[in-house]
């Protein structure tokens, strides 16, 4: 164990900054062997704060070389400042001075990819949350705002391409090869929006015209090799911000927005002022190469990205306690984007789906936070679906509660009150709570309490006054640090419908108390409730129904959420009896509702194939585990395999059917909703089809693998045969592909994943062989995440082999990586701390390795924080 353990922050002890920076001016001299930066600051006493001077006091990484440090000209001496625990502390400063500061920096050194980095021999920067203190010292914390003027100098022929936030307002030549552009951004920011790219870089170009009339240039940036996969992401881009004026009101305000694809990054992207960067997986696009979902999750980042113009650096946060002000409401924004432009249904039940597997075991486990978390040790461990996916619910609940004109006028009002500001959640609150007039004091436990909410949902039926009467109570569960929680103010979406389906009300009910009753009067006959349509509120759901209510709403439903909801509860409801059945050591049994059910679902040609696709899907592994009291990873997943090989088998010539509806090999490929719902229930078919176990079909997606011209058709036949029991044939497929695209490390990453997410014998030995191959780097947070992320996520029954293989394996990759990046350590970890769901044995064997880590010296502060906190 360190000698010292990294020390917890609290919101509580938030104090606005003593000193301000007025201005900033970069000089970065950028050379292959190191980087020397010459900050000039403007600093004065911040007018806000009273009481006696307190001295200055700086963030600056420990490994930063300080070379040279002066106030108003005066070099400082080493008696005069203090340099410990990652601050510089200078006592005595006058009011308002100049301090300028040489460092050092060894870029091509930076594994953590977090400060002034090299990318594939470019240099980049990443400084949300806490990465500029690596490049200068500098009050790093988000309620410091400053102007920046920045100037690059680099060799010419190496670096053609110099850039920075704002607009460049001077260049020229310089000695010995080399060039220098400067660059001037006239909006106050804080220093996590700061951001430069030098490379030899390819271009996209084009432009925008605002609302008011203004023309924006917009760039695209990449390398050579990818310029024919950026044309996706400028459509993306104008759309997101056409969308922006439209929707919110809300114009950009440069010249220039430029997006820079690099190939190393922690994460999916950043947005910093005017030059966001993003990790090429999430703009690259090309038919050939990337998948439909990849096409939506370039859509859907470059929207997100463009957003936190607003809603982020225009107005942002005051402390990172805040976070989900920006990031909360940015993906409720993108979201809502995402389902105007394709299919509103479709990413409802997506977004929802990572909701209620991935956040609600998020929110039950030992990393359990509010959305805006009271401490935390490392602030990299807390950019979550809590804060991200759960805030945007709570944005979202929001928007319910006051319809949206009076939530856009809130919206208005916050930009009105804020801009240039660094705000709380509650600041965005509090602009809602004005337009409306409304009490909205118990809606923040939303931000304040952990925990995902139980609704239980009992309900009477009165024939004699024609009266019906659901009660709701709601209850949340203890989680780490609050053992009680206070009554949530939530919005329920309700419909009411007669046996025969037909809607007799709907409407919004606003739950409070802990135990509410709601009367509706006038009916008829007993209705049945469609209850939480749309997922009105991030809550788990109990009522109970019978199956023919369920099949009822599944059939009839007017809210198309709630119509695959149905579904999804009757194939979970059953699910869960198999799983007790197989635990028995009964033999299972196909259930006859279901298969006729869906033979109705297939049968009906009328139905949209994209919301059709949803809801023959069945539920996954990961929504199952996180539903069992303890989970049974091996019931689970033979229970599943089995629901699907016997629904393969009763619906064989439904699926064929629905196979050949849907084959759209006549026409060219187009990203759009209706084109990708067509490819997704054709696949889901062959899928199907291959369950079967019949060599025909085997055929068919080895044929539909070789003439394809897409990769969403090719890779979904890729991992049909690479999955199954032909192995021959899964050997044979994915050595073709390896050929035919070992030089896309795209698609190299699809292929790794593919692999790691094998459920068939010798899962372990393919990914340590594969930890060797060439396409894998260790280095590349992208292929780490395709190779031990996908196994450990994607792959159960091999990751929690009983022999604890799969856990040591994720263990000595943390232990490795924790010296070499951090974040991306931290953030693999994840599934081992999980250990309190599984059977006794599994879960010693996770904690045996968790213990290892903890007994070993000098963790980052983020492994340290995940692993101590995943013990207790
Ligand atoms: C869409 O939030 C939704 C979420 C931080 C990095 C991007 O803009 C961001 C950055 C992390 C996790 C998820 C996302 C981002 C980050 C993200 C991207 C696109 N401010 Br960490
Ligand atoms: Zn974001």
């Amino acid at each position: 164990m360190s000698a010292q353990q990294p020390q917890a922050i609290y919101l509580e002890d938030y104090r606005p900054p003593a000193w301000l920076v007025t201005h900033t001016e970069l000089n970065f001299e950028l050379e292959e062997e190191q980087t020397l930066v010459r900050a000039r600051l403007n600093i004065k006493a911040n007018p806000e704060v009273s009481g006696k001077p307190e001295p200055l006091q700086l963030h600056g990484d420990e490994g930063m070389e300080l070379l040279r440090l002066s106030i108003d000209n005066q070099v400082l001496e080493p008696q005069d400042y203090r340099r410990e625990a990652g601050m510089l502390t200078i006592n005595n400063v006058p009011d308002q001075f100049v301090l300028e500061c040489v460092t050092r920096l060894l870029p091509h050194e930076n594994t953590a990819l977090e400060g002034l980095y090299k990318s594939d021999g470019m240099f980049c920067t990443q400084c949300e949350a806490e990465g500029f203190r690596r490049i200068t010292f500098f009050p790093d914390r988000p309620d410091v705002m400053s102007i920046f003027r920045t100037t690059l100098t680099a060799d010419k022929s190496q670096y053609p391409v110099l850039l920075s936030n704002g607009n460049p307002v001077a260049s020229g030549d310089a000695e010995e090869g080399r060039h220098w552009v400067t660059w001037e951004d006239p909006w106050p920011k804080p220093a996590y929006l700061f951001a430069l790219v030098a490379g030899d870089l390819a271009l996209l170009e084009d432009s925008f015209t605002t609302c008011s009339g203004r023309e924006v240039a917009l760039r695209i940036y990449a390398e050579h090799k990818d310029l024919d996969k950026l044309e996706y992401a400028m459509t993306s881009l104008k759309n997101a911000m056409r969308w922006d004026e439209e929707v919110y009101g809300r114009e950009y305000d440069l010249d220039i927005f430029m997006i820079v694809a690099v190939d190393f990054f922690n994460m999916g992207a950043m947005e910093n002022k005017g030059l966001n960067i993003f990790n090429t997986s999430c703009v690259l696009a090309h038919p050939k190469t990337t998948t439909d979902g990849g096409f939506q999750r370039v859509e859907g980042v470059v929207a997100h990205e463009y957003f936190h113009n607003w809603s982020g650096n225009r107005v942002t946060c005051r402390d990172w306690f805040q976070l989900s002000l920006k990031e909360g409401f940015t993906v409720f924004r993108d979201a809502e984007f995402s389902a105007d432009m394709n299919s509103r249904t479709v990413k409802r039940i997506e977004d929802v789906s990572l909701l209620r597997t991935a956040q609600f075991a998020e929110d039950a486990g030992p990393m359990a936070h509010p959305v805006r978390p009271e401490s935390f040790i490392e602030i990299s461990n807390f950019y979550t679906l809590t804060v991200y996916e759960k805030g945007a619910e709570v944005v979202r609940m929001l928007h319910s509660l006051l319809g949206p004109e009076l939530f856009r006028k809130g919206s208005d009002l916050y930009f009105e009150r804020h801009d240039g500001q660094a705000v709380t959640t509650d600041d965005f609150v509090a602009a809602m709570e004005a337009v409306s007039g409304r009490d909205l004091s118990q809606f923040r436990r939303w931000y304040s309490q952990a925990g995902t909410p139980r609704l239980n949902v009992t309900d009477r039926w009165d024939a004699g006054a024609g009266e019906y009467r659901l009660t709701v109570k709601q209850s949340c569960p203890p989680s780490p640090g609050q053992e009680h929680k206070q009554p949530y103010h939530l919005p329920l979406a309700y419909g009411l419908l007669d046996e025969a389906g037909r809607e007799l009300r709907s409407g919004v009910l606003e739950v409070r108390e802990e135990e509410e009753t709601f009367v509706f009067s006038g009916l008829e006959s007993r209705p049945v409730p469609s209850l939480l349509r749309a997922f009105s509120a991030p809550v788990k759901l109990e009522y109970d129904y019978s199956y023919e209510q369920l099949l009822m709403l599944l059939r009839h439903d007017t809210d198309g959420f709630n119509r695959w909801d149905a579904g999804q509860r009757v194939c979970v409801r059953l699910m869960q009896n198999l799983i007790r059945d197989w635990q028995n050591e009964q033999t299972l049994q196909l259930p006859a509702t279901l298969v006729e059910a869906w033979k109705q679902l297939l049968q009906n040609e009328t139905l949209d194939p994209a919301m059709l696709a949803q809801c023959l899907r069945l539920p996954s592994e990961a929504l199952l585990a996180e539903l069992a009291d303890e989970v049974d990873v091996v019931a689970i997943h033979e229970v599943r395999e089995f629901l699907r090989t016997s629904l393969a088998q009763a619906l064989e010539q439904q699926w064929l059917a629905a196979y050949q509806r849907c084959d759209t090999r006549e026409e060219s490929y187009s990203p759009d909703a209706a084109s990708i719902g067509r490819r997704s229930l054709k696949n889901l078919a062959l899928g199907y089809l291959m369950a079967t176990g019949a060599e025909p079909w085997l055929e068919l997606a080895r044929q539909q693998f070789e003439q394809s011209d897409n990769m969403t058709d090719q890779q979904a036949a890729l991992a049909l045969v690479a999955h199954s029991r032909h192995r021959e044939s899964a050997a044979e497929l994915l050595q073709q592909f390896y050929l035919q695209w070992q030089h896309e490390s795209l698609v190299m990453n699809q292929w790794l994943a593919v692999q790691a997410s094998d459920p068939t014998e010798g899962a372990l030995e393919r990914v340590q062989a594969l930890s060797e191959h060439p396409v894998f780097d260790a280095r590349n947070p992208n292929k780490l995440r395709s190779l031990v992320g996908a196994f450990c996520g994607q792959n159960p029954m091999h990751f929690h082999s009983e022999d604890g293989s799969g856990y040591a394996w994720l263990a000595d990759w943390i232990l490795r990586l924790d010296k070499q990046n951090p974040q991306v350590a931290a953030r693999l970890l994840t599934p081992l701390t999980r250990w309190k769901r599984y059977d006794k044995v599994r879960s010693a064997l996770m904690q045996k390795h968790l213990q290892r880590m903890m007994d070993t010296d000098d963790l980052s502060a983020d492994v340290y924080e995940v692993v101590s906190k995943s013990l207790v």
